[in-house]
């Protein structure tokens, strides 16, 4: 345990996942947890109900706007990873000086054990899961938490010193962090993403690079040698690099030679695997195996458990999923691409001609590489949500008119069955995130997945 917050008032923002983890190790550590949730249309009796019931008499809950007052007596602020740093209860919080944790920062603190860190713009839910599993084959304590959808607060309580964590990290959650120290991390690729968050990308790149704080010589981090960000990132990390490339030779690190996975040293050369012995399609999931396989080395872990658990592992849901064949056409669910890097991924996985749909949520990306890459694989784009004119637009300036508008993802996901020939492929990679028609990507997939599952083979 690395903090003592016996007595003390610390302010959690945001009843989401990460809210409710803070909050019940706020309780078990004896702070005076208080709870804000600036969603006015979120009720107080609804917000207790989704608090363990230990938790639920013991915390303040305050809903809409705080007061000045409540704010002086605070020790702590853990804002969730959806809050803006520079929304107005922050800079009020701010102007105050109140010390600000992320979650990752506070569940860290009361942790114990080992901890792999691994953030990117895309591949960290696939990489996450596949480095815990390799985790739970060699080692008796692993937990896989963060980013991926489990609260790191939640179980840090429960950690033992022989403990492995393996943490997807998000930028969001990496804006407030200061005793967090992995001892192995990976920033797998930096593209654009969260603009509309981060502003610049210089400062989105400088979050994920937040990573390495407080990594050391004696520490590792796995970076992607082909992204122009994190090779650059290599030259100034302070812990020890491990480079990972599918384009380059590399003399030291992993490398992909025609379909067979290198690992040098100093320009000795061991083939580790042939990547037709992976069950994952697309050469980003080389790069996430590459980085899974260099993290795990670091570890300890023995290089035949690694490669007995990557050749049996399968695609993370929603990441170029496979779903079903139905009338000859193949149907894959991409709904985590919710960027166009992530998106781009998912186009090259096609080796069939596509019918693509995107749009959705704006973050304020930009669509013109996306569209770029559609090349001869996207013969229709069928898009939908809020970026739809956008993505319109931006496929116009390129030569691509072969797109078309729906109004729901029901209309569209009809339309796409109808105009698919047997020998298609139908892609959902919106290259968006999907909050302004679902909750979240995976409602998103799990509806698509839904519909694909009852297309009858008439
Ligand atoms: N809220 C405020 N004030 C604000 C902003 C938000 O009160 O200024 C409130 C909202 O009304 C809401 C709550 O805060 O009630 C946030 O709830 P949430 O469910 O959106 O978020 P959390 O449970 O806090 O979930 C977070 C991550 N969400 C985000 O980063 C947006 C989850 O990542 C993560 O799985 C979870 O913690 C557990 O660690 C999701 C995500 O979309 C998957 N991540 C982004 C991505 O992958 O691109 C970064």
């Amino acid at each position: 345990m690395k903090a003592d917050l016996k007595g003390k008032k610390v302010l959690v923002i945001g009843s989401g996942l990460s809210g409710v983890g803070s909050v019940s190790l706020l309780g078990k550590v004896g702070a005076n947890p208080v709870l804000l949730e600036e969603n006015t249309r979120v009720s107080e009796e609804d917000i207790r109900a989704k608090l363990h019931e230990k938790d639920r008499d013991n915390t303040e809950i305050i809903v809409g706007e705080i007061r000045d007052e409540a704010l002086d007596s605070l020790s702590l602020v853990v804002p969730s990873p959806a809050v803006p740093l520079d929304s107005p209860t922050m800079l009020r919080i701010k102007e105050r000086n109140i010390p600000i944790w992320s979650e990752i920062e506070l569940a860290y603190n009361f942790s114990k054990g080992r901890m792999i860190a691994i953030t990117g713009t895309n591949g960290k839910t696939t990489t996450t899961t596949l480095v815990g599993e390799i985790m739970k084959a060699h080692f008796d304590s692993v937990y896989v938490v963060g980013n991926i959808g489990v609260s790191f607060a939640e179980s840090a309580l429960e950690m033992r010193d022989d403990t492995v964590i393996v943490g997807e990290i998000s930028s969001f959650q990496l804006e407030a962090v200061d005793n967090f120290h992995a001892e192995v991390s990976a920033i797998l690729n930096i593209t654009p993403d969260h603009l509309n968050r981060h502003h610049t990308m210089e400062c989105y790149a400088s979050m994920k690079e937040n990573i390495t704080v407080n990594q050391t010589g004696d520490n590792t981090c796995v970076l992607n040698y082909d992204n122009e960000y994190t090779r650059d990132f290599g030259k100034r990390c302070p812990a020890k690099v491990v480079y990972f490339s599918t384009k380059e030779k590399l003399s030291d690190g992993f490398f992909l030679d025609g379909e067979e996975i290198i690992m040098s040293n100093n320009n000795i050369r061991t083939t580790i695997m042939n990547i037709h012995d992976m069950n994952l399609v697309g050469l980003c999931n080389v790069e996430n195996v590459m980085a899974a396989i260099a993290m795990s080395l670091a570890m300890g872990v023995p290089l035949s458990t690694i490669l007995r658990v990557v050749r049996d592992f399968k695609a993370v849901e929603h990441r170029i999923e496979y779903v079903a064949t139905k009338r000859g056409v193949d149907y894959y669910n991409d709904s985590k691409g919710t960027n166009p890097d992530a998106a781009i991924q998912g186009i090259r996985a096609m080796s069939k001609p596509t019918i693509l749909i995107g749009g959705g949520y704006d973050k304020g990306s930009e669509y013109d590489e996306w569209i770029e890459c559609f090349g001869d694989t996207v013969k229709l784009l069928v898009l939908i949500g809020q970026t739809r004119e956008k993505i319109a637009e931006c496929a116009e300036k390129h030569g691509f008119k072969n797109y078309v508008f729906k109004d729901s993802f029901e209309e569209a996901l009809e339309f796409c069955t109808e105009s698919a020939n047997a020998g298609d492929a139908v892609l959902l990679s919106p290259a968006c995130a999907s909050w302004d028609m679902f909750p979240n990507y995976e409602t998103r997939g799990r509806k698509f997945k839904e519909y694909v599952n009852k297309i009858t083979e008439a």
